[in-house]
């Protein structure tokens, strides 16, 4: 009876995304009381439906892991979620457009070794990075007006939609990535501009919380996966025909077009 719940939190927002429409959230329709253990509950069914339908997970992803996030969103805890194949687009390239996409400028992290929680710290982070790289997520949420609490925006897979690698790979060694600086511009305009500190003090901790989160339910980060740290500064709305650049100090440029 309780699984059957989660079942219908995961097909209503499944149907949301493949049908390209926002949906009122969960606490306002199936289930008011949601929590914290039972969203990442609806996200995993969610999770196990692509894994289903033959699509790859690439990554965990973490978001709301800065104050710009904080305040935009009025949710103010770090949050994960699951980043697939069918997600990506080339450098480049074109994004389609789904709902109400929003950019968000990240640093991502590959990983060269299994990370395990709980009490990883994000020095043990880095040491177990293979590579950082430049990323811009496009965020879509499910939701009205991107109108969410912390247990929707959980069930929503933190609102993942698609995303944009850069193609420089450097060692985390060779940065101080608490200091790189980054400008998010659309159509040759400076919409937004950050440094990795705005990521819980340094991206690296990010991901360590992810590690630490994820020991909850027994999982950890696995070597080979590309990790989204979260957005540095607030998210842009974009609509189609926009062309998006996202600099990062010493990463190099990502770009793509709303399509
Ligand atoms: C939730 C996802 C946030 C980030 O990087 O902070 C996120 C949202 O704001 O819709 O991906
Ligand atoms: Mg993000």
């Amino acid at each position: 009876m309780a699984g059957e719940i989660f079942k219908q939190i995961a097909d209503y927002l499944e149907a949301a995304e493949l049908e390209k429409r926002e949906v009122v959230k969960i606490t306002k329709t199936i289930k008011p009381d949601l929590t914290v253990a039972e969203a990442y509950q609806a996200q995993e069914l969610l999770v196990q439906k692509k894994l289903d339908q033959g699509h790859k997970i690439i990554g965990p992803k973490m978001g709301l892991t800065s104050k710009a996030k904080w305040d935009q969103m009025g949710v103010s805890e770090p949050i994960y979620g699951y980043i697939f194949d069918y997600m990506l687009v080339d450098n480049g390239g074109v994004v389609p457009f789904q709902i109400h996409p929003k950019v968000e400028a990240e640093i991502a992290f590959l990983i060269g070794e299994d990370i395990e929680g709980p009490g990883i710290t994000g020095a043990q982070v880095l040491a177990k990075t293979e590579y950082v790289l430049p990323a811009l997520e496009i965020i879509d949420s499910r939701y009205e007006n991107f109108n969410f609490t912390h247990t929707d925006v959980i069930a929503d897979n933190a609102s993942t939609s698609r995303v944009v690698f850069g193609n420089t790979l450097r060692k985390p060694s060779d940065f101080d990535l608490e200091l790189v600086g980054s400008t998010l511009s659309i159509n040759g305009q400076i919409k937004e501009l950050g440094a990795g500190a705005a990521v819980l003090g340094h991206p690296a901790n990010a991901i360590a919380v992810l590690a630490n989160m994820l020991a909850r339910k027994g999982d950890k980060i696995k070597k080979g996966e590309i990790i989204l740290s979260g957005a540095l500064t607030s998210a842009v709305l974009l609509k189609v025909g926009d062309f998006v650049s996202g600099k990062f100090e010493g990463l190099g440029e990502v770009t793509f077009t709303v399509g």
